[in-house]
């Protein structure tokens, strides 16, 4: 009988794809992959629907609890955090403030980013040029970052002492500015937290996964990134 880790994962290089993985590889937690691929619309198969109805990525099927499947990234987060006891604190008032910021980047920063990355990155180059929702989501992006850089004053996490689920599901969307075309400038303290968060060798090798996506930080050839991640969403 072979042995298979507990925790199967459905992931793609995106924000929402690496928070998982962030935490598989910052908990030193063997898991399995499937990469879904966009282009060959792997997340909208009758199969993939029946684990998540929203034919979106991630999801999980923990093998260790009855093949118990959950999707949303910030409930899979919530989830690994407490099976495993890790980047979630026990007492009260720091898991709250821990989930309270987990759930102002599920939605705000992410949604806010993800619709500007959308009008830009996908819309625009598809043929629809919507300028008006491109300013508004840049503005209330910039907005959230800000709320995130006064937050982080005097701060080295989110929340508590230490990096929690709240920093993994927040960095993958604010480190992604450059994609959403959202100027990080004078947020000294956001830019310090990225520092932080850089340095961390098991979240950047994350980010390298299911393929490495150099573009949404802004290196590597981007226009050839822009045209074929538009290509991916066309109908
Ligand atoms: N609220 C969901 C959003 C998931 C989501 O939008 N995932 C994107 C990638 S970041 C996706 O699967 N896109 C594929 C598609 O739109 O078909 C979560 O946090 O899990």
């Amino acid at each position: 009988m072979t042995n298979h880790p507990d925790i199967h994962l459905y992931t793609a290089n995106t924000m929402n794809g690496w928070k998982p993985l962030i935490f598989l590889h910052e908990g030193d937690i063997e898991y399995e992959m499937t990469p879904i691929r966009f282009e060959n619309k792997d997340q909208k198969t009758p199969a993939y629907l029946k684990l998540n109805p929203n034919g979106r990525i991630p999801t999980i099927v923990d093998r260790g609890n009855d093949d118990f499947v959950v999707f949303e990234s910030g409930a899979i987060l919530l989830y690994l955090a407490e099976k495993y006891s890790k980047f979630l604190a026990a007492d009260t008032k720091t898991r709250s403030q821990t989930i309270q910021w987990l759930m102002f980047q599920m939605g705000g920063v992410g949604p806010m980013m993800g619709q500007a990355m959308f009008f830009q990155r996908i819309a625009r180059p598809n043929g629809d040029d919507v300028p008006y929702a491109i300013k508004r989501y840049i503005y209330e992006s910039r907005r959230l970052l800000g709320v995130l850089d006064t937050h982080l004053e005097g701060r080295e996490w989110l929340a508590g002492d230490d990096y929690s689920i709240a920093d993994m599901a927040t960095y993958p969307w604010a480190r992604s500015y450059f994609w959403a075309n959202v100027s990080v400038d004078g947020l000294d303290n956001l830019g310090a937290w990225f520092d932080r968060i850089n340095a961390r060798p098991k979240t950047q090798a994350a980010l390298q996964l299911p393929e490495p996506r150099p573009s949404a930080f802004g290196k590597g050839d981007v226009e050839a990134a822009v045209a074929a991640n538009a290509a991916r969403f066309r109908d």
